[in-house]
């Protein structure tokens, strides 16, 4: 999926308007949940096993995270950049609070989320929605958001209650969440063990989807755009695990040239970058390069995460 003009996924606006975010459904239409109905169960390896409803979980304290949320895109294709990206505000309840209710065994090391939805994926039947995270990742980093840009999550989103894991890959952010396990191991599953899983770059044994790769869009210009030949500022958003530290934009055949990068600060949101650069009248190439604080660069050509180039026309 290439930023054109006629792609306004993501326009180059701090939060991502809702209407403008992107939708993955596994199994189907989203499950229409009774609010007044529902209800998250935290179960296994806990000393109190829960059984919360919508208000006992606004009894809670609430918690606001600003994140960016990127889609891994098709598991079945690893190594296809598809830079369906996003920049959120979610509200909600920490997990941690409501894991600290519960109380968790010492063997709990894993944490499993399942959704409402029910359907079939890929030629599998009687599927469910099913992740998993280390449970102590999960402790620190997890919010269970029942707001999106400070509106009630819409049904599409996840409607009533979402996990939010910043940082990490969206298929992580399980929606219409109603179940949460403790266990001591992971659970093996289309959605666990089967898919999502890749072998790391160095090689060596598959390991889920989890941390996001270094990654960068330019917005500005778009795909496919006719600009005025002139002055134009290059611009686009990086983002990362880590903090990105550096962006860099090559024009046609230019070399890299490096932009000026708003830093990270201390949420892990998408960061802007800029270049002001004059475009000759013709046809331009236009390239972004991020590097991240683990000192990763975006690979030229052949991962998802490849360098994005850009094809526009000055006249
Ligand atoms: N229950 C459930 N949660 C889910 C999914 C799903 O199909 N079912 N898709 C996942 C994937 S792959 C992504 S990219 C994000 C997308 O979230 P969004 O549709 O709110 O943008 O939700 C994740 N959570
Ligand atoms: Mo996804």
């Amino acid at each position: 999926m290439q930023a054109t003009p006629a792609d306004p996924s993501t326009p180059d606006a701090f939060l991502t308007p809702v209407e403008h975010l992107f939708v993955r459904n596994h199994l189907g239409p989203p499950p229409e949940l009774d609010a007044s109905a529902w209800t998250l169960t935290v179960e296994g390896l806990v000393e109190r096993p829960l059984w919360l409803d919508l208000a006992a979980l606004r009894g809670l304290a609430r918690r606001r995270l600003t994140a960016f949320h990127e889609c891994f895109g098709n598991p079945s294709r690893p190594d296809v950049p598809t830079r369906a990206v996003a920049n959120l505000e979610w509200s909600g309840v920490a997990l941690a609070d409501v894991l600290d209710l519960a109380a968790p065994r010492p063997q709990a090391r894993h944490i499993w989320f399942e959704g409402a939805d029910r359907g079939s994926y890929a030629g599998e039947g009687g599927l469910r929605y099913l992740k998993d995270l280390p449970l102590e990742q999960a402790r620190d980093e997890v919010l269970l958001a029942d707001t999106v840009n400070g509106e009630p999550l819409p049904r599409r989103h996840g409607f009533p209650l979402r996990a939010v894991a910043p940082r990490l890959f969206a298929t992580n952010s399980v929606k219409w969440l109603t179940r949460v396990v403790l266990s001591e191991r992971r659970p093996e599953h289309l959605f666990t063990t089967r898919l999502y899983t890749r072998v790391p770059p160095g090689g060596g044994a598959a390991r889920p989807v989890r941390e996001v790769d270094v990654n960068s869009k330019l917005l500005g210009p778009r795909d496919g755009q006719r600009v005025t030949a002139g002055t134009h500022e290059l611009t686009g958003r990086a983002w990362s695990y880590e903090p990105v530290v550096a962006v860099e934009v090559a024009v046609d055949d230019d070399g890299w040239r490096p932009t000026l990068l708003q830093p990270r600060g201390p949420g892990p949101v998408w960061q802007r970058f800029a270049l002001p650069c004059r475009l000759s009248p013709g046809p331009h190439r236009i390239r972004c390069r991020a590097t991240d604080a683990r000192g990763r660069v975006q690979p030229p050509s052949g991962a998802r995460n490849a360098v994005h180039a850009v094809e526009v026309v000055a006249v």
